[in-house]
């Protein structure tokens, strides 16, 4: 009997990089057997990546609220009354200062959001500081700020950005039900920009907005046959917001099978994309995570808060890798870094507390020597 039931029915669809998916071939595997489905994601996620090695990317909200969009899932939407205070813009020193405890907490990229439709050109310096300044602390950076022009993002080139986040969100039939005030095309030019400028892009979107199989087919189509694949594919699970009107009691919450679906489907279709496991974590238990990583997530959202919604605490993730005998990726600190280091293991032995496992240093960073080394 053949190990590898996707290249039984179709040779092509396992392991190329491709850009030509069709709708008919992703809902083939969406309807795989579910144990085959993990099996061939699992393949490719060990033929391009470390299974055991988990990316950390955390979250500031460098200006929160009041955006003018209306995105029905959304907290931070003017339109919507979910007690959010909108804020003004963070100074850049506390976004680096607050940069540096994140990378002391193990994360090696710092993602900076604002809730803006697009980028005025007012605010361009004060987010090139903010780049430059954790770039200065070695970790990699991405914002998220809207849509932006090719001007805009190659003052951030400049700067050393790394990665821009903007996502789909969803198929593009779906995705008028969610979002009336930028089509689409906004979205898909935007990211051209970014892919024009040299920027890594980092783009994906959202499960459990009521939306049917095909249309997360769709999204991943959309992402998949992009002229390059995303280097980053967050897939958030949708977190609602009393006051948004996706707070919905109709609508079904994605069951934990679909979603561990659709992470291995973005899998096999993006082999070598960071895909990460994003928003909803905190409703996921450890079983959870644990199929996510097996169906080839290997990124995720780290620090107690996303933007404006809880995220699990660091130590609960610390705990959650050690049992699985999983690390941290790390490429911006060393084993020479003491201090971090230190504070690391400060983290993770309190641990120990609750009795279920021995700390071993190892897991802090790569217990592989030669991992270590930047990549
Ligand atoms: N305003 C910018 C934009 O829309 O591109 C950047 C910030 S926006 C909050 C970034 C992404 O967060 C959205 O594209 C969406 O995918 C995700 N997001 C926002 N609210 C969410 C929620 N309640 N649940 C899950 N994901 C959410
Ligand atoms: C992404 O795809 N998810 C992150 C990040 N990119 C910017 C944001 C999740 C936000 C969840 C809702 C909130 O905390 O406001
Ligand atoms: Fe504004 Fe972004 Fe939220 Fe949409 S997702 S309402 S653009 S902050």
């Amino acid at each position: 009997m053949s190990l590898s039931p996707i290249n039984d029915a179709n040779e092509n669809l396992l392991g190329a990089v491709r850009h030509d998916w069709t709708r008919d071939e992703i809902l083939k595997l969406f309807n795989m057997p579910f144990m085959d489905l993990l099996f061939e994601a699992q393949v490719i996620h060990r033929t391009h990546f470390d299974p055991n090695k988990v990316q950390l990317s955390q979250l500031c909200s460098i200006k929160t609220g009041g955006c003018a969009e209306d995105c029905k899932y959304c907290p931070q939407s003017a339109r919507y009354d979910t007690g959010l205070k909108a804020s003004k813009m963070m100074e850049v020193d506390r976004v680096v200062e607050l940069a540096k405890h994140a990378k002391e907490a193990g994360a090696t990229r710092y993602c900076m959001g604002a809730a803006w439709r697009d980028l005025k050109d007012r605010d361009v310096d004060q987010i090139c500081a903010m780049i430059e300044g954790v770039k200065d602390l070695g970790m990699e950076s991405c914002v998220t700020l809207g849509m932006l022009t090719s001007d805009q993002i190659g003052r951030f080139k400049q700067s050393g950005l790394d990665y821009y986040n903007h996502n789909v969100d969803t198929s593009e039939e779906y995705y008028k039900e969610i979002i009336t005030t930028r089509s689409y095309q906004d979205r898909l030019d935007t990211i051209q920009n970014v892919r024009d400028a040299g920027i890594n892009v980092c783009s994906g979107g959202i499960i459990g907005m009521g939306e049917k199989e095909t249309d997360r087919a769709g999204m991943l189509e959309t992402l998949a046959n992009m002229p390059a694949h995303p280097d980053s594919v967050p897939i958030n699970k949708l977190v609602q917001v009393k006051g948004t009107p996706l707070y919905d009691d109709s609508i079904d919450e994605i069951s934990d099978f679909d979603f561990i679906r659709t992470i291995a489907v973005a899998r096999i279709m993006m082999p070598k994309a960071y895909v990460r496991l994003s928003a909803g974590r905190e409703s996921m238990d450890k079983k959870m995570q644990a199929y996510c990583f097996m169906a080839g997530a290997n990124s995720m959202f780290y620090g107690e808060k996303l933007l404006t919604t809880p995220n699990p605490v660091k130590n609960n993730d610390m705990a959650l890798l050690a049992e699985l005998g999983m690390s941290p990726e790390g490429h911006t600190m060393s084993h020479e870094d003491a201090a971090t280091e230190a504070k690391l293991t400060d983290a993770i032995v309190p641990l120990k507390a609750g009795g279920t496992r021995e700390f071993d240093p190892s897991i802090a960073y790569n217990s592989r020597a030669a991992d270590n080394v930047t990549q």
